[in-house]
């Protein structure tokens, strides 16, 4: 025992301690501090993230008094009670009623006591109350290896990895998985709820203000786990609108030959894309192994939302979509990914990138 306390001491003591550990340590807590901080919980913008916030807020105080408590008095009687050479044996007793009694109820009390709140919580980020009136959005989030599928089953509408909402709205979204647990999170908004196969969750949310907020999947999936993002895009009825209509129509035409040609590769039995993607209006590409892809050029990021959607990460991606997101079901499934079929030449993937940068 003494050897391994000295030996903590040497360690303690010691000088990669104060050089390394110290500073790094601080660096990790102030690094924390950072004032961009897109997916804090500690700056919620809607009210069931703010919910969960002040039940974490009580529940971290009451924790922290009691810890206090029981550190002083663990403190005071390991030193008034410590026992000194010229003690005898103490009294042996066993028990004291007295005692035993006040810390079974006082525990009891105090679970009671932030149960309340709890409850309250629980209920009140299930559903939201008659206090929000416009509560008629239903959004269908599916997860997916590793990417997120977003239906509006009200207008016949599906996107990926980016979710539009009006904002002052409380928004129902229902979870879904297609394969393994995911779990739905954007932390400013609302609290994660997993994503299990044939067992549908739902939760609440509304934004209060417009703007970008980031997701995330919280479960981990497999492999790409770490790169399953996407963004929650907050705008007025109006505008919200305005995407919504926009979305319904079909985004593609063939007036440049070199997106015409694009579409006929992505018609190929060669290339193969249509079997796994859909592109709304054409008759062929119906395909959900993949990214809906009807107004892809409408969206800020691909490969749910790791990567910037422009030109240059797109010719990367289909050159080889591994050296953007390792793991992805694209390159392990896809003929010319997965060495079944020629690759794509440098003006395939021009045509490509051409006819896809078209779908506005
Ligand atoms: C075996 C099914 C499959 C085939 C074939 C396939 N893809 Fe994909 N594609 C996927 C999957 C799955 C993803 C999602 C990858 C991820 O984000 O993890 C994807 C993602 C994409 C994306 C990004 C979409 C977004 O919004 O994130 C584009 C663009 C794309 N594919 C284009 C193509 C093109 C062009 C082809 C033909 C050369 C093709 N795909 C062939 C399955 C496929
Ligand atoms: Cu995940």
């Amino acid at each position: 025992m003494f050897s391994l306390y000295k030996k903590i001491l040497f360690i303690i003591k010691s000088w990669s301690i104060k050089f390394l550990l110290i500073p790094s340590l601080l660096l990790l807590i102030l690094s924390s501090c950072s004032s961009k901080d897109p997916q804090s919980t500690f700056d919620t913008l809607g009210p069931v993230a703010k919910l969960q916030l002040e039940l974490f807020y009580i529940l971290f105080w009451v924790g922290l008094i009691v810890f206090i408590l029981v550190a002083i008095a663990v403190f005071y009687i390991v030193f008034k009670y410590k026992s000194k050479p010229q003690d005898d044996i103490p009294e042996q007793i066993h028990g004291n009623t007295k005692l035993e009694i006040i810390w079974t109820v006082l525990p009891i009390l105090l679970i009671a006591a932030i149960a309340i709140p709890s409850v309250q919580a629980i209920f009140a980020s299930a559903n939201p109350n008659d206090k929000y009136v416009n509560n008629n959005l239903i959004i269908d989030a599916t997860g997916k290896q590793w990417w997120f599928e977003f239906e509006y089953p009200e207008y016949g509408l599906i996107t990926a990895n980016e979710i539009h909402i009006p904002i002052g709205e409380a928004v129902t979204i229902k979870l879904h998985s297609q394969d393994v647990l995911h779990s739905f999170w954007v932390p400013k908004l609302a609290g994660k709820v997993d994503m299990v196969p044939n067992n549908d969750n739902h939760l609440w949310l509304q934004a209060d203000e417009p703007g970008i907020y980031y997701g995330h999947c919280a479960e981990f999936c497999g492999q790409a786990h770490a790169l399953m993002r996407f963004k929650l895009i907050a705008e007025t009825r109006e505008e919200f609108e305005a995407w919504i209509n926009h979305q319904k129509t079909n985004a593609w035409t063939t007036s440049d030959p070199l997106a015409k040609q694009g579409m006929e590769i992505f018609m190929s039995r060669d290339a193969g894309c249509y079997a796994c993607h859909t592109i709304q209006g054409t008759d062929k590409a119906k395909g959900n192994q993949g990214p809906n892809l009807t107004h892809f050029a409408s969206r800020t990021d691909f490969a749910a939302g790791i990567i910037e959607n422009n030109q240059e990460n797109l010719r990367k991606w289909l050159k080889d979509p591994n050296s953007i997101k390792p793991g992805n079901l694209m390159s392990q499934n896809a003929g010319v990914y997965n060495g079944t079929s020629d690759p794509l030449t440098e003006q395939e993937i021009s045509a490509l990138t051409a006819f896809l940068r078209s779908l506005k």
